[in-house]
């Protein structure tokens, strides 16, 4: 195994809590860099991080001198890296539906809220204040309104999304419930997964990565 891992992420980052999350629960600790998003047009435009990441965006793993992107391609290696506990399911098929739960919320929900997008909809499109926050509460509710009518009618879903202990699944919901009362969206029409949440927030590994409890959070 590397000895050498090095995160690049930013507190508030919904992407780098999933890593930190499958951190945590691989009892890995990386040197961590911090990347400001906000500060001076943001860090991740820098010259120096955009040889990090061409992509100008949190998270990036450097392992062994290798630099990998995306949250979800850096949780799939650390599980190969270091197999207990595992995330994703043996079962070819519950591994395929943790990857749908957690691609749900990667691909189809994070994007859309996310800080380009809504400087592009203020500063090209001139969308104010209250359009933005409608923009992140209707695509967030959407993807969750989905999510909510999958697990809940599954009896694949545990205590967590698939079965009783986390996954991959877990580890994207997670984060995106914490975006979602960060713009006040109503929960209460998601009680599975709010419950869910209520789990996982009993394990250390959560707790310790939520953004408040980073050394970089403001
Ligand atoms: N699909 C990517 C998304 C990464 C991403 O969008 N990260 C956000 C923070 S959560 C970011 O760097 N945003 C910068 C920006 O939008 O300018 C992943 O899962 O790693």
């Amino acid at each position: 195994m590397p000895a050498d891992l090095s995160l690049y992420g930013y507190f508030r980052s919904s992407a780098v809590f999933r890593v930190r999350i499958a951190l945590n629960l691989k009892g890995l600790k990386p040197e961590m860099h911090f990347v400001h998003l906000r500060k001076d047009g943001g860090e991740h435009h820098s010259e120096a991080y955009k040889r990090i990441n061409p992509q100008q965006l949190v998270p990036c793993l450097v392992s062994g001198g290798q630099a990998i992107g995306q949250s979800l391609a850096i949780i799939e290696y650390l599980d190969e890296l270091k197999p207990e506990p595992p995330l994703l399911p043996k079962d070819a098929k519950a591994r395929a539906r943790v990857r749908q739960i957690a691609l749900g919320v990667a691909c189809d929900i994070h994007p859309l809220p996310n800080l380009r997008v809504l400087q592009y909809l203020k500063n090209r499109l001139g969308a104010d204040e209250d359009a933005l926050l409608e923009w992140q509460r209707h695509w967030i509710g959407e993807g969750f309104s989905a999510l909510e009518r999958l697990l809940a009618s599954d009896t694949a879903t545990g205590k967590f999304c698939h079965g009783d202990s986390p996954t991959l699944a877990d580890i994207c919901l997670v984060p995106q419930m914490t975006n979602a009362r960060r713009v006040e969206l109503d929960l209460k029409s998601y009680p599975t997964l709010l419950r869910i949440e209520e789990a996982a927030c009993e394990l250390p590994a959560f707790v310790a990565a939520r953004p408040e409890n980073q050394p970089d959070a403001e």
